[in-house]
């Protein structure tokens, strides 16, 4: 097993070098290592400067966070940090990769920082739910400045190297061999006579922040940090920083670490971030199998959906041919892309340059003909079984052979659609969430007779156009769709039970969902709801199910498309109707529904529970691989806060045996209909056990 750090000299000039694949991250050995090395380079007459590196593909990215649900064993990352800081040697950090974390954190206790163009720098931890416990929310505002670093800590973003260059946190960019270059810069330290320089004795002083300073940046978060416990914790640290002595402030930062570490919120986040990369691991695809090159895309429909899947391979350099029924709706698809890209140029995050370059990819037809040599086809028309099979027909008739025939329907049966064509083993679901070029979430739909090939195809492709491919069985909904329909069927019940429609999105709101259910459905459309409500085979036997939903869309209320649906609109902003009001009443009244007062417990727990227990019935049927899957499904397609993990890492936080509680308590008022707990839910309560194992 090769040294994970080791020493050498290059001339006067110590060379200390972390190799621990795949990230460098700070394992015990790793910190054992550095301890050990730097400890030789003090006491090592012969080396003036010492120049920390990392070997493979990038800088240190980190604490290892898989060590943190077990005790962490010394030396503590802090007393590294501080070990080199007090040497009286200077060391000079050369990054280049992402160093990121404890990873920055060990490079700003170095005297002087070097990195190569293409490095970034970050204290990414708040997407992690901690804060930068290594000293680094007392050096990055040393080096930065208050603001820019609770920017970055709050935000989590890398900085490029140039703009940690500009801002103070590099000393130079190196240019070639950047082991080279570091170890230049340390020899001109020593002819310059330069010894340590030591973050810790910038000065940071209250005083020079504005009047009001913490209270105006807490309220600019505010909103986007809305029951996420981490940011305040930081900008407590930072508090510390500017007004209390370098080594309360530590202190401080220690104690505010660990109650971010040891926060459920933190457990969830941290999930989250295995779950992630768990989910492009598919047990029965071997890891081996060949994939199809994919230099030519087709989209078949250019409405919202068709246009933005068109943009994200355009936007990856991918040609993309857009197919339309006729001339009309072509330039109307054309038009909603343009739209979309002059969002961002107008913004100022995108050049007009590169729309146009993106703009140039997209290549709009009418004729089926032109798809004849397109590596992936992607259908995005109507919703309907009836109009998929025109087109699959169609593509089967003109796509060469080996095309990828993928459906972007959010529910339909992938099979049916497959068998629309000779060729069932190219076919797949490929569904995309709106808006399909900003939402990360793109749930692959694998068919019984879906090829290893395209899956493994589809599954690398998603990387490529930056989204998150969480492979599914087929069955109506799928899985994020299927989980959300009972989350929506609550919502409604407790409509027609008198719960005003802004109370249950308050709440789930302030739970930390983007968005309430109502305002959801607005904004999908209720004809959107209701049409799959029609298509959906075995839908519950119930009157009552989303009969809001149906009684609103038979008025012409869509939702904000049409001005008016739960809420009746000025402008974007939902404002609740009495007349709608007026109407569950009356709808209630003929169903027989009672009216009920609900806590605020009970809609998160109605809403979320409902949901959890289709998600335990998904995990029975095998539709989903994993828990944490179903996760990762919520976290990226359905705007749920990642500081909640997800409905089944959250179950697991509630307690299952809690979660099966409260649903007897449902089903003694409403049934065995929807609150009879699944039974991988019941037999995992029993057993005292949690869904992510
Ligand atoms: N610890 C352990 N494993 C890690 C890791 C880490 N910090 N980072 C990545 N991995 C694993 C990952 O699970 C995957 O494993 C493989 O490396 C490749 O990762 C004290 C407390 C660096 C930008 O939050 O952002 O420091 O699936 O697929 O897309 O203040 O990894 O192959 O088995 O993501 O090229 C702060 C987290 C930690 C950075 C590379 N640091 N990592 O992205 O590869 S907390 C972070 C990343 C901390 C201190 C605090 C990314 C990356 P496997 P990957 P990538």
């Amino acid at each position: 097993m090769p040294e994970v750090v080791s020493y050498a000299l290059d001339g006067d000039i110590a060379v200390i070098t972390v190799d621990n694949p795949p990230v460098n991250a700070l394992s015990l050995p790793v910190r054992r290592g550095l301890a050990a090395c730097f400890e030789r380079f003090a006491g090592d007459a012969s080396a003036k400067a010492a120049v920390l590196i990392c070997s493979g593909r990038t800088f240190i990215a980190g604490a290892d966070i898989t060590e943190f649900d077990k005790p962490i064993e010394e030396p503590w990352l802090p007393k590294v940090v501080h070990y080199i800081e007090d040497l009286a040697k200077p060391v000079v950090a050369a990054i280049h990769g992402t160093a990121l974390g404890g990873g920055l954190e060990t490079a700003m206790g170095c005297h002087y920082r070097v990195a190569v163009a293409a490095a970034q720098v970050g204290l990414p931890e708040v997407s992690l739910g901690l804060l930068p416990g290594a000293t680094g929310t007392q050096r990055l505002p040393r080096l930065a400045g208050v603001e820019a670093a609770l920017n970055a800590m709050i935000s989590g973003r890398p900085m490029p190297a140039k703009v940690a260059h500009e801002k103070g946190v590099l000393d130079a960019i190196i240019d070639g061999d950047l082991k080279a270059g570091a170890v230049a810069f340390a020899r001109d330290l020593v002819k310059a006579g330069k010894g340590p320089r030591k973050v810790r004795e910038i000065a940071l002083d209250a005083a020079s922040l504005p009047a009001g300073f913490f209270s105006d940046y807490r309220k600019s978060i505010a909103r986007e940090t809305r029951g996420f416990f981490a940011p305040e914790q930081i900008i407590k640290c930072v508090e510390a920083a500017v007004s209390l002595p370098y080594d309360q402030a530590v202190k401080r930062e220690n104690e505010l670490f660990m109650q971010c570490m040891t926060s459920p919120q933190s457990r969830a986040q941290r999930h989250l971030f295995f779950a992630e990369r768990e989910v492009s691991k598919v047990p029965d695809v071997p890891k081996d199998t060949a994939l199809r090159p994919i230099h030519q895309v087709a989209v078949v429909g250019g409405g919202t959906m068709g246009g933005g899947i068109a943009m994200n391979f355009a936007n990856v350099g991918i040609p993309v041919i857009l197919k339309e029924i006729n001339q009309e709706a072509l330039d109307r698809g054309m038009a909603i892309i343009r739209g979309n890209y002059e969002g961002p140029v107008k913004k100022g995050r995108m050049s007009q340059e590169a729309m146009d370059k993106c703009m140039a990819l997209i290549t709009p037809t009418l004729d089926y003909k032109d798809l004849g040599n397109a590596d992936l086809v992607i259908e995005a028309v109507f919703e309907t079984m009836a109009v998929k099979e025109i087109v699959f027909k169609e593509l089967d008739a003109v796509c060469k052979q080996g095309a990828i025939l993928a459906s972007n329907t959010s529910t339909l049966n992938v099979d049916e659609i497959a068998a629309f064509t000779r060729r069932p083993e190219d076919v797949i679901g490929l569904h995309f969430f709106a808006p399909a070029n900003v939402m990360t979430l793109l749930e692959i739909v694998r068919g019984a007779k879906t090829s290893n090939e395209v899956i493994a195809t589809s599954m690398a492709l998603a990387k490529t156009i930056r989204k998150i491919g969480v492979l599914v069985r087929v069955c109506f909904g799928f899985v994020g769709n299927r989980m959300f329909f009972p989350y929506v069927r609550e919502a409604q019940r407790m409509m027609l039970e008198g719960v005003p429609p802004e109370r249950v999105d308050r709440v789930a709101f302030e739970w930390g969902m983007a968005m309430g259910p109502h305002g959801v459905s607005d904004l999908s459309g209720l004809d959107v709801f209701d049409k799959l409500n029609k298509e959906w085979k075995d839908k519950p036997n119930d009157p009552a199910y989303c009969r809001m939903i149906h009684a609103l869309v038979e008025k012409g209320r869509l939702g904000q498309k049409s001005g008016a649906g739960i809420y009746k609109y000025e402008g974007r902003t939902p404002v609740p109707d009495p007349e709608v009001t007026a109407l569950a009443k009356a709808e209630a009244e003929r169903l027989g529904v009672q009216q009920v007062e609900v806590s605020d417990e009970e809609i998160i727990e109605r809403l979320l529970f409902a949901m959890i227990n289709e998600g335990a019935l998904i995990l029975d049927e095998g539709i989903a691989m994993r828990a944490s899957d179903i996760d990762v499904v919520f976290c990226h397609g359905y705007g749920m806060p990642r500081h909640r993990g997800g409905p089944m890492k959250y179950a697991d936080e509630v307690g299952l045996a809690k979660v099966v509680a409260a649903m007897e308590k449902y089903r003694a008022r409403y049934g065995d209909l929807y609150w009879t707990p699944a039974p991988l839910l019941a037999r995992l309560a029993k057993e005292g056990k949690t869904f992510n194992g």
